[in-house]
């Protein structure tokens, strides 16, 4: 049997993976950090049956004891602090967790091998938001790298160290770097998820408006049980390699608010949604596009599901979530 250690497991990305290294038959431990982590039961609730270390990315020794005891072969690093407006707020913390946490777990990996490093294999979660000031688009796995946030910085070096560590060490070490990816599961401070939380709630008469901040930006919108899929199949090539995971379609905040909004028999959004400069970002980044042609023909991976059906299936979730919601707070009056 197959065993699995996912750092970030509390994330949509890590409960999906999870899920589908499960079904492929695999032992998965996920670690969790923290005592008294409050998403430790929402972690054994979706994914039964999987084992739960703790750890942390900041403590190298807690992550040696969790690879002795999982004995993985295979380690997906998808722990990080991964806010963007955050990391602006905390940047000491956003490079101690998403930048040395990465130079943490690949030691750590050193220690627990020995020489024998080809029993294992590892996965780093790199990002878009690397690409920040893009210098090309579409954007590939050898455009240049301008991260414009602290996060984005801290994404360049695990990516980096990643490539390092297989140039150096042999380490079977690959970096997807992945575009925007969303779902129901997907944490309500990113924007993809406020809009379809917000439009529920409109729906239902509970919020009057929506205030976000810049409504130009564009961004490669994919659904994050697809994206999950490539990191797996990267790990199952004889040859570790970088690959940029995306739809190659963009879209803008306001073609979100046009599907989204549309969803509930809106057509015109104006009326319910404000813009507000707090929510604007120091130095932002307008336009991601992947090219995944790498990922197409190498891994065999494509997306199966397009923007709208996205959004609209994120809509439809929170229509149900809040309902529930509502019926839960009647019963408790
Ligand atoms: O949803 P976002 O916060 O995602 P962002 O910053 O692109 O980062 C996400 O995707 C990356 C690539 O996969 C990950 F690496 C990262 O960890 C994270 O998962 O913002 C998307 C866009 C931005 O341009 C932002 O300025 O939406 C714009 N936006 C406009 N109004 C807003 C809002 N974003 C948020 N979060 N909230 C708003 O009110």
């Amino acid at each position: 049997m197959k065993r699995a250690l996912i750092t970030g497991i509390t994330g949509q990305d890590g409960l999906y993976l999870a899920e589908l290294l499960q079904s492929k038959g695999y032992q998965v431990f996920g670690l969790i950090r923290g005592q008294d982590n409050p998403k430790y039961d929402l972690v054994r609730d979706t994914v039964p049956g999987i084992t739960l270390l703790k750890s942390d990315l900041t403590d190298i020794s807690s992550l040696v004891r969790a690879l002795e005891l999982s004995d993985p072969h295979e380690v997906y690093n998808l722990g990080a602090i991964s806010f963007v407006p955050y990391s602006w707020e905390n940047p000491v913390l956003t490079t101690d967790v998403t930048a040395k946490g990465v130079l943490n777990l690949l030691e750590a990996i050193r220690m627990w091998a020995g020489t024998d490093l080809s029993r294992v294999r590892f996965y780093q979660a790199s990002s878009s938001e690397m690409f920040g000031e893009v210098r090309e688009v579409p954007q590939t796995e050898s455009t240049l790298l301008w991260p414009r946030s602290p996060y984005g910085v801290a994404k360049v070096f695990g990516h980096h160290l990643t490539i390092n560590y297989r140039e150096s060490y042999g380490l079977h070490a690959s970096s997807g770097i992945l575009f925007n990816h969303e779902s129901p599961r997907r944490g309500p401070e990113f924007v993809t998820r406020k809009v379809t939380q917000a439009v529920a709630r409109i729906s239902l008469g509970e919020q009057k408006k929506l205030v976000l901040g810049n409504l130009d930006a564009r961004r490669d919108w994919g659904f994050a049980g697809d994206f999950v899929e490539a990191m797996w199949l990267m790990l199952q090539q004889d040859e570790p390699e970088d690959f940029v995971v995306a739809t190659g379609v963009a879209h803008s905040i306001r073609d979100l608010l046009d599907v989204a909004f549309g969803e509930i028999g809106i057509e015109d959004w104006t009326p319910w949604v404000g813009v507000d400069e707090r929510y604007l970002r120091p130095a932002e980044v307008t336009h991601l596009i992947g090219d995944a042609t790498r990922a197409r023909t190498e891994l065999g991976w494509q997306p199966s599901v397009e923007f709208d059906e996205l959004i609209r299936m994120m809509v439809a979730s929170d229509l149900i979530e809040q309902e529930l919601a509502l019926v839960r707070h009647g019963a408790s009056r």
